[in-house]
């Protein structure tokens, strides 16, 4: 007896001592294209079952310090220049996956300040914009256990603004042809039905796949909507090549919270959706309690560490 629950004090012991979100926000490196200075900064948090990174890669001119553009395809397609190399290059985009905009003010537009928050039982970055406009805040957010990157959007208006929305963009598996995207929900499959709109009474997690037989590549990517009473509507293609989702946020909602799934060890579809099906409602749910705790406490820095947890 004496023995076992040395074993298990022993046990948690390491389990505690490998419980550790690492983070790291390194750069900005800085070189010069023409007349702007390109700033190339790179986010990445890890944890015992996952590593996410980020790579923010701005141009800023001298003379236009509040406007950013970006040599990447993925920036002139209207995406920041945040991209997610790792897990997979693939899923949510390696060059820029997600925008927000407020009426006509795109932070894809706009330079972001990179600072890191926290590590150590969770760790946290976030990205801060100040625009004429709106201040918002994105933070990355990694908890220790979870193979899903934990996003917690922020906004204060400085004008009115009438509509703030979210996209997103995932390439399911991998980039090369054929495309045989489909979309996967608790309600079922879908496949080139065109644009769906979720029902956030029961569709919180969204698979975005690839289901050509036997493909090799980076399976699915997938999405966590923690904060549904957020968002207006979300809506996303049921099929072609790069899937953009977006999410409008109601009126009143000046912050929202996101998972993000980009996981390349688990790339068969159906143990995917298996997986999801099993877990994911719980995760969401688990991430709109996150989403209040943060809020409540008004400051992240200030708020519990996230206690989220890989259900599998
Ligand atoms: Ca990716």
């Amino acid at each position: 007896m004496r023995l076992t629950l040395v074993v298990i004090a022993a046990l948690a012991v390491a389990l505690a001592a490998h419980a550790a979100v690492d983070v790291s926000l390194s750069g900005p490196q800085v070189s010069k294209e023409g007349d702007e200075q390109r700033l190339i900064s790179t986010a990445t948090l890890g944890n015992e079952v996952a590593s996410y990174t980020l790579v923010y890669d701005r141009n800023i001119r001298a003379d236009q310090p509040g406007e950013a553009t970006s040599h990447w395809w993925g920036w002139t397609s209207g995406f920041i220049p945040i991209g997610m190399i790792q897990p997979s290059q693939a899923n949510w985009y390696w060059q820029a996956f997600l925008n927000w905009t407020f009426d006509e003010e795109s932070l894809h537009q706009r330079p972001a300040e990179a600072r890191r928050v926290r590590s150590g039982q969770d760790g946290v970055i976030e990205f801060a914009w100040d625009t004429p406009k709106v201040k918002a805040s994105l933070f990355f957010a990694l908890p220790s256990g979870s193979d899903k990157l934990l996003v917690f959007g922020q906004y204060e208006p400085k004008a009115p603004v009438k509509t703030s929305k979210l996209t997103l963009i995932c390439y399911p598996t991998g980039f090369g042809a054929p495309h045989n995207r489909a979309v996967t929900t608790a309600l079922g499959t879908q496949r080139d039905t065109g644009a769906k709109t979720l029902d956030l009474t029961k569709e919180r997690w969204v698979l975005y796949e690839d289901v050509t037989p036997d493909r090799p590549g980076s399976g699915s990517a997938g999405l966590l909507i923690g904060t549904p009473d957020a968002f207006a509507n979300i809506t996303t293609p049921t099929g072609g090549y790069g899937l953009t989702t977006t999410a409008t946020l109601k009126p009143e909602a000046r912050s929202f919270a996101l998972g993000l799934y980009d996981f390349p060890s688990l790339p068969d579809c159906q143990q995917t959706r298996d997986y999801f099906k099993a877990s994911a409602d719980a995760e969401a749910a688990a991430l709109d309690r996150m989403a209040a705790a943060v809020a409540s406490a008004g400051d992240f820095a200030l708020a519990a560490p996230i206690g989220a947890r890989r259900l599998v």
